[in-house]
């Protein structure tokens, strides 16, 4: 009876319920959790604050699986800056350490910095450079140095992870977690509103009509009514990830400016406090909501040198 019920009452609000275009809704908690990718399982460190970086699959209401927050790619660990999973934290030999990852036999060597709440992955001309070791918490912060010739494409990719896969929440407390990225690049590339970003994970949500055309969720509240009543049903939207979206030919023409972020708003940890010189005039970057969108793609292609 339930559902007819829903059904009844409901008929109206469908229409407010559909998404913007390529969207798919899933509501409640991942099916199934594993371990994904080669991400840190355990930390062997000093940290006693260790939480797995756990994959999930949700269902959709027509049977597709999909795979929450992402999957991750393998790819070249960043040499640690600060990562107190692996080790004791502060690695002050981080530039003896250093390999470059080559690109391009004739290109540039170009020295990066990097941290990411909570995940990242880094490419460049369509190359992964660096995939975050860590993908949920302990916060680690990384160094990377490769070889590439102009002009030249950084792409990453950026999640928020959480613990309640699915409905995009952390913590016993059903926390909405939030995201945010820095980096910044010998050929003087920083993270700024000059990016490029675009959404493709978004919960918790309840009505998906908050989100907008882009998608733009910023008019979505960071705490819907099913946070407090039962988040465990929450809802969530999907967007498929591009399979060239790293690509220096990819069009990310409808994707939108990235937003940027005081540090404040974004993290306390020493992962990137004890190192906030190295990060120079870049900015804290992620899409238009912090706290909704968890698994965010974001782009920029400078011209490098002549
Ligand atoms: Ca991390
Ligand atoms: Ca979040």
């Amino acid at each position: 009876m339930r559902i007819a019920w829903t059904f009844f009452l409901a008929a109206s609000a469908v229409l407010a319920q559909e998404p913007p275009a390529g969207g798919i809704v899933t509501q409640g908690l991942a099916v199934e959790t594993f371990s994904c990718g080669d991400l840190a399982r355990e930390c062997t460190g000093r940290t006693r604050r260790f939480v797995e970086a756990r994959c999930g699959i949700v269902e959709s209401p027509n049977g597709a699986r999909l795979q929450v927050p992402t999957e991750p790619a393998t790819g070249p660990d960043p040499v640690d800056l600060y990562n107190d999973c692996s080790g004791p934290g502060a690695n002050p030999d981080h530039l003896e350490q250093l390999e470059t990852v080559l690109i391009d036999q004739d290109g540039e060597e170009i020295t990066g910095y990097v941290f990411g709440d909570n995940y990242y992955e880094l490419y460049v001309n369509g190359t992964i450079v660096a995939r975050d070791p860590v993908g949920f918490i302990p916060f680690n912060s990384g160094v990377v140095r490769f070889k590439a010739r102009g002009p030249l494409t950084y792409a990453v990719k950026l999640v928020d992870w959480g613990t309640h896969l699915g409905v995009g929440m952390e913590y016993d407390r059903w926390n909405v977690g939030d995201g945010g990225f820095i980096a910044r690049f010998s050929d003087g590339t920083e993270t700024g509103a000059d990016w490029k970003c675009r959404a493709y994970y978004i919960s918790p949500i309840e009505d998906v009509s908050c989100v907008k055309p882009g998608p733009d969720t910023s008019a979505c509240p960071e705490r819907p009514p099913c946070v407090e009543n039962n988040p465990a049903t929450c809802r969530a939207l999907h967007y498929p990830v591009p399979e060239d979206w790293a690509s220096p030919n990819f069009d990310d023409s409808d994707w939108h400016g990235a937003s940027t972020y005081p540090a404040s708003d974004v993290t306390n940890q020493r992962a990137y406090r004890d190192y906030a010189e190295k990060f120079g005039n870049a900015d804290f970057i992620w899409s238009h909501n912090l706290d909704q969108d968890n698994l965010v793609l974001c782009r920029s292609q400078v011209s490098g040198a002549p």
